[in-house]
């Protein structure tokens, strides 16, 4: 890949990216709209989540989230302030088809449409995510993600939303992190629907890879030239010390998180290892045949939200998470709910989660080295720490800019040992609701008060408009 360098590029040698890099930010739909009741929006599993006492902390909800339904222009705008190239948003399934099938919601197309053609004024590439957790309730009562007819709805939404906005809108990924609103959603019960069945989250799994595969399928009908993409976050995964059970542990969690979505939508089939450490649980029946072709259908790029390293240990009793649960919720590693996650003495986030950019290092040569070749993008990276908003209107997030500085610097490290790596985007533009922990993680560039809903540049934000604008990172690590 050529590096031209312009003379903005010149004036400071640090890390040039290539042009033509993709310099974005993302968020989701329930996170930060708001107005789940507004223009005829139907009912997700997360606003029944939220309504049950104990899932999420204090008691927090989305109802208004940070109200960007209504304010989309304003946060439009501070996109462009920013110099974003792009904005990876979600799209809500039950604001399109509020009962997850049949009647089309115009209403809640035509906001999308608005957000669309706003950022496109702005000369702001949209990315759009079918699916950031936010399944109709409806469908859930039919059954939900262990439902293999929900894979079927997605696809006929995806056709929808793709075809509505298909024509403005060139980039598109299906299903965001798979693995959580399977684990999450139907083992631990941290995230919504709150179900604790860990054979059904193995089913709930296989569908949602079969939705995506399913949904690409569909789209590839209507438009030829959109670029789709699975979006999956991926890990690296450490043994704690060499021993067998450790290493063991390794191979289980690596192959949870990581072979069990990539080997299926990157190479049409499932880790027999995962399969057996699975079949005490649940035989293959789940799997129909044909299922695993659908879901390898051929993709444009592959999106990867990167946070940080599982350092594991196999070791009795070792069990516990390196970050606990925000609410009282069983094991998301079925099968392997006795493996221990232990600390590996890293400075961490707030989130508990490590600081850790070799992490990154190590799954982008992985993916070049172990899966088909195709254009990489960091479709999430960033980190939630306890902003202070000083008298003088100020966020001075130093760790945050840290964090991301250290990760783009990883990210130029891997560009430059050949991984077809194409763009990167910050989680998050703004502060939301983050899920179980509600608002009490701040992961924002952007600071948000949320009893008066202003938005207030953070230290971070302003640093990485400098950095968009030079088309990479200043001089030196500072
Ligand atoms: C995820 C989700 C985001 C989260 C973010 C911080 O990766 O879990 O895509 O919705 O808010 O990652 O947890």
């Amino acid at each position: 890949m050529t590096t031209q360098k312009t003379d903005t590029q010149l004036e400071a040698p640090g890390l040039v990216f290539p042009t033509g890099f993709v310099w974005g930010s993302a968020t989701s739909a329930y996170q930060i709209e708001g107005a789940v009741s507004t223009d005829g929006r139907g009912r997700s599993i997360w606003d029944t989540f939220v309504s049950q006492p104990g899932h999420v902390v204090n008691g927090e909800h989305a109802d208004v989230a940070i109200d960007h339904y209504n304010r989309y222009r304003d946060d439009v705008r501070l996109m462009a302030d920013l110099g974003l190239s792009a904005y990876r948003f979600s799209v809500s399934w039950p604001r399109i088809q509020p009962l997850g099938s049949g009647a089309i919601n115009t209403k809640g197309l035509d906001f999308y449409k608005n957000l669309v053609d706003e950022l496109l004024s702005y000369g702001i590439d949209p990315w759009i995510t079918l699916y950031h957790w936010d399944l109709p309730q409806a469908l859930e009562d039919a059954g939900g993600w262990p439902s293999r007819d929900t894979s079927k709805r997605f696809a006929d939404y995806a056709t929808v939303v793709h075809g509505a906005l298909g024509d403005r809108v060139q980039n598109w990924s299906t299903v965001n992190e798979p693995w959580c609103a399977a684990y999450l959603g139907y083992a631990s019960g941290e995230h919504a629907p709150g179900r604790r069945e860990p054979a059904l989250a193995i089913h709930a799994a296989h569908h949602l890879n079969l939705a995506h595969g399913l949904a690409v399928q569909a789209m590839r009908a209507q438009h030829a030239d959109s670029r789709i993409g699975g979006c999956v976050n991926l890990y690296a995964v450490t043994p704690a010390t060499e021993s067998e059970a450790d290493q063991d542990a390794a191979r289980r969690i690596d192959g949870l998180q990581n072979r069990f979505f990539l080997d299926a939508i990157m190479h049409g089939r499932y880790p027999d290892d995962v399969l057996a450490d699975l079949s005490h649980l649940t035989g293959p029946e789940f799997i129909e045949d044909g299922d695993l072709a659908v879901i390898a259908a051929p993709l444009d790029m592959l999106l990867i939200n990167y946070y940080s390293r599982f350092t594991v240990s196999g070791a009795p009793g070792g069990a516990q998470s390196a970050a606990a649960a925000p609410t009282d919720s069983g094991s998301p590693w079925v099968g392997s709910e006795h493996i221990g996650f232990v600390n590996g003495g890293r400075p961490v986030t707030s989130m508990g989660w490590e600081v850790d950019g070799t992490g990154l290092y190590e799954v982008l040569t992985r993916l070049a080295r172990e899966y088909p070749a195709i254009p990489l993008y960091i479709s999430e990276n960033g980190a939630a720490y306890d902003d202070v908003l000083t008298e003088d209107g100020a966020v001075h997030d130093v760790e945050r800019r840290a964090f991301i500085e250290t990760h783009l610097r990883v990210c130029h490290q891997a560009i430059e040992g050949g991984v077809p790596l194409q763009g990167y985007f910050a989680w998050s533009l703004m502060d939301n609701f983050e899920w179980a922990w509600g608002y009490g993680k701040r992961f924002g560039l952007v600071y948000v008060d949320y009893s008066a809903q202003t938005r207030i540049l953070k230290d971070s934000a302003l640093w990485y408009a400098e950095t968009i604008r030079h088309g990479g990172l200043r001089g030196p690590a500072e």
